[in-house]
């Protein structure tokens, strides 16, 4: 335990903020990785390239190839950080032993070995099912006029269901599932109406079935706009905050999936006092939702933030979603997950009972230079201290870690 540890712990303590509070409150605090960052939301199918408006820039050297390579470089990434973490993985990487399965006939014997490895790292698993990337998305999928389509992937997803519950048995963990529909429409259309009533209808027919949320917890998750998907997309805001209060589903919101200057912050207080559970999609858009690494700006500080002020994280599920292969894969996993711990417990330290008295007294100028001054607190050596008793190195000694299994492995791999 450093000095610095010790004095900082010190000050915090004269403002009325217990450090080793907040250490025990975050270990408790899962944040879901995105297996997703680590082979450009590729997966295992072969399928050919990636759409629904998916875009993911780069071509950095050492993506992971397959499963056993993709598991690897998790493991690696996860010694590099700290706190409870969880794994997130979508239906794409499912592993079929060379055998073409398509999407309706997956089942949980196609995620053994993520089970396995799962329950060896002591990771939460989370899922997705993958409504893209698959000759039967080009023109959409659960809200598509074509019958047979709209019943290929309502079988997908109920499909997907039964796996996600199966890991929350397997696992006795909850599995937050997903789901992302990407349908939309590059130019105006005529009718808004008939696309968003048949979406409506694919996903109560996947949902028919009730599974135990000990095991699953069914999340839909809304977008503005995608590439092709520019002028209307049929799973908008307000189609799915509309669907997760009715039919008391998990909402997801994506930070990068609003009006650039609207933000997911303002909106959890919110959607909690209609639906049980949300989920965040932890990214960074820059100008639209170019999914980049989450850095620790003011947007993920308010909404860790958020979260914590109100006690919100047994019911706010945390998860990054972006993909930039234009930086070494485990640099921008661990840059992402770091800061999102970091936001998490810089949100754990600040002066609570000092800021809700002068908002009760309506002392304004109080409340602004509070928060302005906790900016500047002795915050460094306390993520130190953090990231050290999780047995995980710190910032700097990170880079040199990633450049060492850049040499080692990534560079070997054609
Ligand atoms: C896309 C959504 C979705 C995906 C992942 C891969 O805009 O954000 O969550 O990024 O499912
Ligand atoms: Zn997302």
């Amino acid at each position: 335990m450093s000095n610095c540890f010790e004095n900082a712990k010190k000050f915090y303590a004269g403002i009325g903020v217990d450090v080793e509070a907040a250490f025990a409150r975050l270990n408790e605090i899962p944040v879901s990785m995105h297996c997703w960052q680590g082979d450009d939301v590729a997966g295992f199918e072969n399928a050919g390239s990636l759409d629904g408006g998916l875009a993911v820039t780069g071509n950095y050297p050492g993506r992971a190839r397959n499963a056993a390579e993709l598991r690897a470089d998790i493991a690696e990434v996860l010694k590099l950080i700290p706190g409870k973490k969880r794994l997130n993985i979508h239906a794409i990487y499912a592993e079929t032993n060379g055998k073409k399965v398509d999407r309706n006939e997956l089942d949980v014997s196609h995620f053994a070995n993520w089970l396995d490895f799962a329950e060896e790292q002591n990771l939460g698993l989370d899922f997705n099912p993958t409504f893209f990337a698959h000759p039967l998305a080009t023109e959409g999928t659960l809200s598509s006029a074509d019958d047979n389509v709209r019943k290929f992937w309502v079988e997908h997803g109920i499909a997907c269901r039964k796996i996600a519950e199966a890991f929350g048995k397997r696992l006795n963990n909850t599995c937050v599932t997903n789901f992302w529909i990407p349908d939309g429409s590059k130019d105006t259309p005529y009718d808004r109406l008939a696309p968003r009533r048949r979406l409506k209808d694919s996903l109560d027919a996947m949902f028919a079935e009730t599974i135990d949320r000990k095991y699953n917890i069914d999340a839909v998750e809304c977008k503005l706009f995608g590439i092709g998907a520019e002028s209307c997309t049929v799973g908008s805001h307000e189609f799915y905050m509309g669907y997760a209060v009715a039919n008391n589903k998990a909402l997801c919101l994506d930070a990068g999936h609003f009006h650039p200057t609207e933000v997911i912050s303002d909106k959890i207080s919110s959607a909690l006092l209609f639906v049980e559970d949300v989920l965040l999609h932890v990214s960074r858009g820059v100008r639209w939702d170019s999914d980049h690494v989450v850095c620790w700006d003011n947007e993920l500080q308010a909404i860790a933030s958020e979260i914590i002020r109100h006690g919100f994280e047994k019911r706010v599920h945390i998860g990054l979603d972006y993909f930039d292969a234009s930086i070494n894969r485990l640099a921008a996993w661990s840059i992402g997950m770091r800061n999102t711990y970091k936001a998490l417990l810089f949100a754990l330290l600040e002066p609570a009972e000092l800021l809700a008295e002068a908002e009760k007294k309506n002392d304004r100028s109080a409340r602004l230079l509070l928060l302005e001054e906790l900016k500047n607190l002795p915050f460094a050596p306390i993520w130190a201290e953090y990231c050290d008793r999780c047995g995980v190195p710190g910032g700097f000694e990170v880079l040199e870690r990633i450049r060492k299994y850049e040499n080692d492995v990534l560079s070997k791999r054609g």
